[in-house]
């Protein structure tokens, strides 16, 4: 249950997305739902997320936003890596263990996570450009090289380090954004890894919850 001392975190009042979870609240409500914390939503618009009042929260105007008492945090690795610092359930004891799925936080977010962005960037923002026909094979082959890469670390483990931690929640948040590209389908353990990062209750909690929100705001749908 929410209690005062709740944190709150920030979402879309309508995700583009229509609520298939790509939103980044998505991540942060998922870590919540790990460790077992409670947490409030409030949604912002569009027009809101660029007002003062958002811009003192989030410097870039975007979602999602932490508030937790007197902590404001934006940026979901941020977000997430607090959660997993202050609560247990997220990162291993093991001091080294505990580097190393930070490490795959960063992997996910620093490394797998920009080329993905760059697919809406080639299809939705440039593609009316004259040359986006031809930049969209190139986006994708950096993404796949990416992937050939993770899929031969996974190999037939579960999560990419030991038990399921911070690093696999980032990882399989990110690569989820590909899924409508049907390129983790070229990836059978990937496709299965994110499969299982699916299957967590507290990620379908997580799913829920954003979608009941965007319902909620969409009712005519
Ligand atoms: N690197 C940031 C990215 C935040 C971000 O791009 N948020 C999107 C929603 S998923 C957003 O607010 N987009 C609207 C905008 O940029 O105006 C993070 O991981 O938190």
């Amino acid at each position: 249950m929410n209690t005062p001392q709740s944190p709150i975190i920030t979402a879309f009042e309508r995700s583009p997305d229509g609520g298939r979870g790509l939103a980044r609240d998505t991540r942060v409500r998922w870590a919540l739902e790990e460790v077992g914390v409670a947490y409030g939503v409030r949604h912002v618009s569009f027009a809101a997320m660029k007002q003062p009042a958002h811009v003192a929260l989030h410097p870039f105007g975007q979602i999602p936003t932490y508030q937790e008492g007197d902590l404001v945090l934006f940026e979901t690795g941020a977000i997430v890596l607090h959660i997993a610092q202050r609560y247990p359930g997220l990162l291993p004891d093991d001091g080294n263990a505990c580097a190393r799925a930070i490490a795959w936080m960063f992997a996910a977010l620093n490394t797998v996570e920009p080329p993905i962005l760059e697919i809406v960037v080639a299809k939705f923002l440039e593609g009316d450009r004259p040359w986006a026909a031809e930049r969209l094979p190139l986006v994708m082959g950096r993404i796949r090289d990416r992937l050939v890469q993770l899929s031969a670390r996974l190999g037939d483990a579960d999560w990419l380090d030991g038990a399921f931690s911070a690093g696999d929640l980032m990882m399989v948040s990110v690569l989820l954004r590909l899924r409508p590209s049907g390129l983790l389908d070229e990836f059978p353990n990937l496709a299965a890894y994110v499969g299982r990062g699916e299957a967590r209750p507290a990620y379908q909690r997580a799913f829920d919850a954003q979608l009941a929100d965007f319902n909620a705001a969409n009712p005519a749908r």
